[in-house]
């Protein structure tokens, strides 16, 4: 029977490779975001590369009724979702502690943290009724390492660290799997977002070394759900060669 996928943040960088990646490897998947166009493009792309169907579906993480309401109404051949890539997220600037703005600050802690929740409790009910399911969530090397000017973000990514944790706990009972992937550098809008479009500054993030692609991250998550339904990644951190810490780096600039 053919599996489901659902991503969160399909429009862009990792989310969008592991859409198409799961894809090519016959996943029917529901592909989130908040930009409608970008879903509609992706969902084309994909049923025409692909004997595949795929479910757009556009909302808000951090809308608490948006998330719910749709989540709980999906159509009833959806419903059985198979695997859960929670991925959507952002960060927001760089600041000391005592300069932060705090609505950057609520809006990277209402998405990275609690819209991961909103998701993860619509789908796992279902997932515990089949017995089944596996649910990918994308960490951070932020979640291992505080970095300066980092605070909050790196705190949503430590958070995610201890739900994923906590998760698999909770979810052993139903044979549900919860992996946890931390990238470390990977050239998507990332930096794009965090620095309000400013592109020169996003660029520089990249420059002088080769940093993971959304492709890279796309690999490991497939290989991570394609793996015996014995056998589970708990925790893997995936870095540029480059990259030896959150701020150590072998740049040639
Ligand atoms: P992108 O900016 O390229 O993609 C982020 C995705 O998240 C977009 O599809 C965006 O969709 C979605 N998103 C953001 N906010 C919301 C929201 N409120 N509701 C719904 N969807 C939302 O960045 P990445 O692909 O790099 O980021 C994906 C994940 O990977 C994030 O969790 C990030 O923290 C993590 N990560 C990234 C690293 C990097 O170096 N790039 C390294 C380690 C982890 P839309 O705007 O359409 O809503
Ligand atoms: C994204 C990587 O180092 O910019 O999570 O926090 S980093």
């Amino acid at each position: 029977m053919t599996k489901i996928a659902l991503i969160t943040g399909a429009t862009s960088g990792i989310g969008n490779a592991c859409a198409k990646r799961l894809a090519a490897e016959s996943y029917n998947i529901i592909i989130t975001g908040r930009r409608a166009d970008r879903l509609r493009m992706l969902q084309e792309e994909l049923e025409n590369m692909h004997p595949v169907q795929v479910l757009p579906l556009t909302f808000d993480i951090c809308d608490r009724k948006a998330t719910e309401e749709t989540l709980l109404n999906l159509p009833e051949k959806w419903k059985n979702i198979d695997v859960l890539i929670n991925n959507a997220g952002l960060a927001l600037n760089l600041n000391t502690i005592d300069e932060g703005n705090l609505d950057e600050w609520e809006q990277m802690i209402d998405t990275n943290l609690k819209g991961l929740l909103y998701v993860t409790r619509m789908v796992t009910p279902s997932m515990k009724s089949l017995g089944r399911g596996h649910i990918i969530n994308i960490g951070s090397i932020a979640g291992r390492e505080v970095y300066p000017k980092g605070n909050v973000y790196c705190a949503t990514k430590y958070a995610v660290d201890a739900l994923s944790k906590a998760m698999r706990i909770d979810l052993l009972p139903y044979g549900i799997k919860v992996t946890q992937i931390c990238p470390g550098a990977v050239e998507t809008e990332f930096s794009q977002v965090r620095f309000a479009g400013n592109k020169e500054r996003a660029i520089k993030v990249y420059e002088g070394y080769k940093p993971l692609t959304g492709e890279d991250v796309a690999n490991v998550v497939a290989f991570a759900v394609g793996l015996p339904a014995h056998v589970n990644i708990n925790d893997l951190l995936l870095m540029p060669t480059a990259q030896a810490t959150a701020t150590i780096f072998d740049k040639n600039i």
